[in-house]
């Protein structure tokens, strides 16, 4: 494949923008050559200014369930644009959009509607903080919060891909009140609340988490951190920016029985336009301005134009729930396929798959928690990424981040991926 035009406005991009990206984990420094840049999407595909043509398993990292250009909700987007790209005051779209959110989930009363997964986090965690009247907040190694001071600690995702644990620019004051424990591991958590048993605000949680490849939490330690945060008064907060709307139609409160206190949306709510939410029971978001004392704000918040697309895709989804299944079963087809091209070229390989989400480690041990997954082989990764790529497969670019099924992804799309799998594994032991 060519990449020349690529390449070319990667330079220019370069001179620019820091990077040449707006989002690190773009810049490919994690795999083998430089970024394609994108022209257009169709359905399952992606096209780039070479002409190149790719099936898309990352999907503008998850938002796009129903693949690039869905007809009903560009009908809905063109139709909010027609009225005009941006009020700054409250639309009906928003409260219909809030409702079909709070009818969704259990745990959710009331739903406010931010612009970005980071915002909605770092929104969520001030509440918490408000409510509690504590400081600290607990969140686990290799989960990713978004990119807010408090949260930028011992985050996988972009950090992971470049070595980094934590970034600079965040005052050693803020981080000293983010506790970190082990995913999966209790007894990690349980020896912060021994420390703190009186000063943690909230435990914040991927229940699966998307940001050290796909690593979903165990129902059992999800129970046993529901019991320790009660018993401390401390909030339970599900980050589902990720497996929102992805693991089942409800993420991963569809599949596990923990309540959390809070959740954190994101990406699949606006259907690939920058939306993002927090909602908890009445009684926490009573404590949000003008309610309550805890401020939180924004112009773009509730766009009308966001506000249509996440309203025309969560319609679409709640009135055809089996598109879970078959979303689901084309993912384990997708890994049971990859599985079987790595053995039989004795390449150590483990999968995983959450509904329309799936992710694989070059790797021999079943992966638990942050530690297990810098134990993959990157080296391996990135030869595998180029291969792939090379053959028009197009995978998120990094081993720390989840790859995408949606309901445009066919059987065809799959089998062509599975054989150009096999092929590059092989090429790889050659
Ligand atoms: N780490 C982000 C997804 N989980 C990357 C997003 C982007 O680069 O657009």
């Amino acid at each position: 494949m060519a990449y020349d035009k690529s390449i070319a406005a990667f330079e220019e991009a370069y001179k620019v923008i820091p990077g040449g990206v707006d989002s690190p984990v773009r810049a490919f420094s994690g795999v083998e050559g430089t970024p394609p840049f994108i022209d257009r999407g169709e359905g399952g595909h992606l096209f780039d200014i070479d002409g190149n043509k790719y099936i898309d398993y990352v999907q503008s990292w998850g938002p796009l369930i129903f693949g690039h250009c869905d007809a009903d909700i560009e009908t809905s987007v063109f139709k909010a644009v027609m009225k005009g790209l941006s009020f700054g005051a409250p639309t009906t779209l928003e409260t219909e959009l809030a409702r079909e959110i709070v009818t969704l989930f259990d745990s959710i009363d009331k739903v406010r509607f931010v612009s970005s997964g980071t915002e909605a986090v770092m929104s969520a965690i001030r509440l918490a903080r408000g409510v509690t009247g504590r400081d600290d907040i607990l969140k686990f190694t290799g989960c990713y919060h978004g990119h807010s001071d408090s949260l930028l600690v011992q985050a996988g995702s972009g950090l992971a891909t470049f070595g980094t644990p934590s970034s600079p620019g965040v005052p050693a004051d803020l981080t000293k009140h983010t506790l970190l424990a082990t995913y999966n591991d209790i007894e990690s958590v349980q020896k912060c609340f021994a420390d703190s048993p009186d000063d943690i605000a909230c435990v914040i949680i991927e229940p699966i988490a998307g940001n050290m490849g796909l690593v979903p939490a165990d129902e059992e330690f999800l129970k046993q951190l529901r019991t320790i945060c009660t018993e401390h008064g401390a909030l339970l907060i599900f980050d589902e920016v990720m497996s929102g709307f992805r693991a089942s139609l409800k993420g991963a409160q569809g599949i596990s029985t923990v309540k959390p206190d809070m959740v954190t949306l994101g990406k699949v709510i606006g259907a690939g336009m920058p939306v993002g939410a927090f909602g908890a029971r009445a009684d926490i978001m009573a404590h949000l301005s003008p309610e309550g004392p805890v401020y939180q704000a924004g112009t773009l918040s509730g766009n009308p134009v966001a506000m249509a697309a996440g309203l025309t895709s969560l319609k679409k989804l709640k009135a055809n729930p089996a598109i879970y299944v078959e979303l689901g079963n084309k993912a384990k087809k997708l890994m049971d396929g990859f599985q079987k091209a790595a053995t039989s070229v004795n390449i150590p390989l483990v999968t995983d798959v959450r509904g329309s989400m799936f992710g694989f480690f070059f790797s021999d041990k079943t992966v638990k928690n942050f530690d297990d997954a810098l134990e993959n082989d990157s080296e391996m990764f990135a030869k595998f990424h180029k291969g792939m790529l090379d053959k028009g497969i197009y995978l998120a670019c990094s081993s720390y981040e989840t790859g995408f099924i949606s309901t445009v992804t066919t059987d065809k799309m799959i089998d062509e991926t599975i054989k150009a799998a096999y092929e590059v594994m092989a090429d790889i032991v050659k």
